[in-house]
């Protein structure tokens, strides 16, 4: 009998012959046996390589389900699980949208709740290939040097016994019982925005190992059968709404509580480094590489360095979506010059590839208005991003002998932002793992500019002495603070030169 939902039957194995043809999944759902652990259930993940699985798997066959944990969160585990691991992604534009229910998830956990079925799965010999998308803060390494710096949480997940409740602590019980059982080999792969995504997720099991005291014979097992592929991600996925919902269920005609809303567009370049095999990810329009690096750092400076420039900028406005915010006079030209002096000069892209004519596409994707992308979410976690969005564009043109003003004024932004007040006096959240840090920094320092900047500056986990201690790196984020508390972001952005 079909589980409703206020009125509604609810999605599931029960009700597809309901829906329109064009929206019925590319396979038949849980037909393929798992091959996959995907740690973050988020939005992002039903959005992004969930769809890429299913299309390279009916393309091209394998065994490659996912079976997904959400290591924290129970909502989306329970909605999915009372779906048949269905849920639906609505692609939205100004030209209208479009509809699809996705049949790659084959199963679902609760990392927290069931941590031995989620180590379990880690060690199975069926599982060849984990990714992840459990957001920066999620690794607990240091944004600027990627050092493992645990909470009292993940020590306890990595020194005691106890059953593990953090996505370190997961990782490295699965792969010891792996190691433990003389498995197959395995993939480890981020699909988070970290800096070398590939490098800090080895550097972070190489560091808990460490940390664990983990057994030598063990260690050398990990450390000659697992991979670490670096990648890049792109699809702006906002968090899903009421509306995300109302959405799919009237293109469904059922009830979706696990819907999610995309933008069109859609990127993912891997390193090709599979020891156990995987999807067939090029027949779904992936790029598959032997260096995912310059298109890591064209993505990260180029579209989230700007994302978060919106953000922060916007929120300062007032505006509450990163539509609303681009639409401020004079942001657009801002940002044109923040690609085109800062960015562009910073990095050598990927071969055949124009930073500018990138961002312009990418401010395209940004004003797109059916995407309801909320600044106060890009803005989240301001110090696990700035590293990799802005400090190394920063570092890199200083090196260079250049200066770096208009990437200044984002982390003027971020500062400001910080402080916690928009221009018409709203209260902003500052919601960051550092928050505590933070705020404490900012009481300690002198009520200026000045002031606020030193003290933010100090953060070494965040800004590397480089750039911290460069004179002219601190005036430019000095003038830019003065110019946006003196006269609010709509005069700074007008008389931005
Ligand atoms: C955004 C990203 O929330 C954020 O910080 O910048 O989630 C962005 O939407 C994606 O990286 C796009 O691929």
């Amino acid at each position: 009998m079909a589980v409703t939902v206020g009125s509604a039957a609810r999605l599931g194995l029960g009700t597809l012959r309901r829906l329109p043809p064009p929206s019925r999944p590319l396979l038949r759902p849980g037909t393929a046996p798992a091959g996959i652990v995907h740690l973050g259930l988020g939005a992002f993940h039903r959005a992004h390589q969930a769809v890429y699985t299913e299309e390279a798997m009916a393309r091209a066959g394998g065994d490659w389900g996912i079976v997904g944990v959400a290591p924290r969160s129970t909502d989306v585990v329970e909605a999915l699980a009372a779906q048949d691991n269905l849920f639906s992604v609505t692609t939205t534009s100004a030209a209208g949208c479009d509809t699809r229910v996705v049949g790659s998830l084959t199963g679902v956990r609760h990392g927290a709740g069931d941590p031995a079925a989620v180590v379990a799965l880690l060690a199975d010999p069926a599982i060849r290939v984990v990714t992840l998308t459990v957001t920066e803060k999620a690794y607990q390494l240091d944004p600027a040097t990627g050092r493992l710096r645990p909470d009292r949480e993940v020590a306890a997940d990595l020194r005691t016994d106890r059953p593990p409740a953090t996505v370190p602590g997961l990782l490295l019980r699965g792969l010891l019982a792996r190691a433990a059982a003389q498995g197959p080999p395995l993939a480890l792969v981020s699909c988070d925005n970290l800096p070398a995504n590939g490098h800090r997720l080895r550097g972070l099991v190489e560091q808990s190992l460490a940390y664990a005291r983990a057994p030598e014979p063990l260690v050398g097992w990990i450390q000659a059968a697992v991979t670490f592929p670096g990648t890049m991600v792109d699809r702006i996925v906002p968090a899903s709404t009421p509306q995300t919902l109302a959405t799919a269920r009237r293109a469904l005609g059922v009830a979706d509580l696990a819907a999610v809303t995309a933008e069109p567009y859609r990127q993912w370049v891997i390193e090709d480094d599979f020891p156990g095999g995987r999807p067939a990810w090029e027949h779904a329009g992936a790029v598959l590489t032997a260096d995912a690096g310059p298109w890591e750092r064209l993505k990260l400076r180029a579209l989230n360095g700007v994302h978060s420039a919106t953000a922060y900028l916007g929120a300062l406005a007032g505006r509450e979506t990163v539509a609303d915010a681009l639409a401020l006079p004079h942001l657009a030209t801002v940002l044109r010059r923040l690609l085109a002096e800062d960015v562009a000069a910073s990095f050598t892209p990927p071969e055949g590839v124009s930073v500018v004519a990138y961002g312009e596409e990418v401010l395209a994707r940004f004003a797109n208005p059916a995407i309801h992308h909320r600044t106060l979410q890009v803005a989240i976690d301001g110090s696990q991003k700035l590293p990799q969005r802005v400090l190394h564009t920063i570092a890199d043109l200083r090196a260079r002998g250049r200066s770096a003003r208009w990437a200044a004024l984002v982390v003027a932004a971020w500062v400001r932002f910080a402080l916690g007040y928009a221009d018409d006096g709203a209260a902003l959240p500052l919601s960051d793992p550092l928050a505590g840090r933070i705020r404490a920094a900012l009481a300690a320092a002198p009520d200026t500019p000045a002031g606020a900047v030193d003290a933010l500056l100090a953060l070494r986990e965040v800004f590397p002495a480089e750039v911290a201690e460069d004179d002219e790196v601190r005036a430019d984020v000095t003038d830019w603070l003065t110019a946006l508390e003196r006269h609010g972001v709509a005069a700074t952005l007008a008389g931005a030169r």
